[in-house]
């Protein structure tokens, strides 16, 4: 296989995971192979990830460093703004992984902020484990609970922050399990921001990725139906701003700037 064959199947596979490492991996397999065809291809993978197609937008105007250097520009300023939020905070919950989550946390930590984590496994990938290992090496105390907890951990957090696939007119689109607990954060007042770099924001309908029963079920007996779905909407009700690399917005201020700023030259 070569290299870019490599890419795609990685993504595909989810072994390359989450909005930015995905558009990322995009950089890198357009680099190697820059033809409308490799476009095609990237944009077919993960349907759900319109970084991916906004970051192959500009691959096509600019030189992939300067689009690549978006990303690090968006995580500084969400890093501080984290930071700030997360003064007085002593137990953060979240969900899935999300690099834009991860490194603020572990940047907040470095600055001093003083908190732990909880969150959920996410079956059927485990991607919260991913999470937690990656908090736990930088010295945040992590407890992980399994999906089926989320009325057992989510009263028990100060604050959640959770990231994004997807932001679109009526809210924000991730893993699944994201809206139960936006609904539990309403039941038990407490805050929910969004976590999200601005080029997650689409004008479009995102379709909700369904991915291979297997990953659920690989031995299931015939005639089971079995379903898996990959992500689902928070409603913007439910959520008290987005953090992004444009500020701290009420989720209609986000989506006036995204919509400016979309196609603004790097
Ligand atoms: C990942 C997921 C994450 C967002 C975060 O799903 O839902 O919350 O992608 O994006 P999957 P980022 O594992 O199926 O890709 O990593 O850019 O913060």
């Amino acid at each position: 296989m070569n290299q870019t064959d490599q890419i795609f199947s990685d993504i595909k596979d989810v072994k390359i995971q989450g909005a930015t490492n995905i558009a990322k991996a995009a950089i890198r397999a357009y680099k190697l192979s820059p033809t409308p065809e490799t476009k095609k291809i990237l944009l077919g993978l993960r349907p759900t990830e319109p970084t991916l197609s906004n970051t192959l937008w500009h691959l096509e105007k600019w030189p992939a460093k300067k689009v690549l250097g978006h990303f690090e520009r968006s995580q500084n300023k969400i890093n501080a703004l984290v930071t700030r939020l997360l003064k007085g905070k002593k137990v953060v919950y979240t969900h899935c992984h999300s690099t834009n989550v991860v490194r603020a946390l572990i940047f907040a930590k470095k600055k001093g902020r003083v908190f732990e984590v909880f969150n959920t496994e996410t079956r059927p990938l485990y991607q919260g484990r991913l999470t937690a290992a990656e908090l736990a090496k930088a010295g945040i105390k992590v407890t992980t609970y399994v999906d089926a907890a989320f009325h057992e951990a989510i009263p028990k957090a100060d604050i959640v922050l959770i990231g994004a696939d997807a932001l679109v007119s009526k809210g924000a689109i991730n893993k699944i399990g994201s809206a139960t607990i936006a609904e539990l954060a309403r039941l038990h007042h407490l805050p929910l921001y969004i976590i999200a770099d601005s080029w997650k924001f689409s004008p479009k309908t995102v379709p909700i990725e369904e991915r291979d029963f297997h990953e659920v079920w690989a031995s299931a007996p015939a005639h089971i139906k079995v379903r898996d779905p990959a992500f689902e909407l928070i409603e913007k009700k439910y959520i008290i701003s987005v953090i992004s690399e444009l500020g701290v917005l009420p989720f209609e201020d986000f989506l006036k700037q995204a919509e400016r700023e979309r196609r603004h030259p790097l």
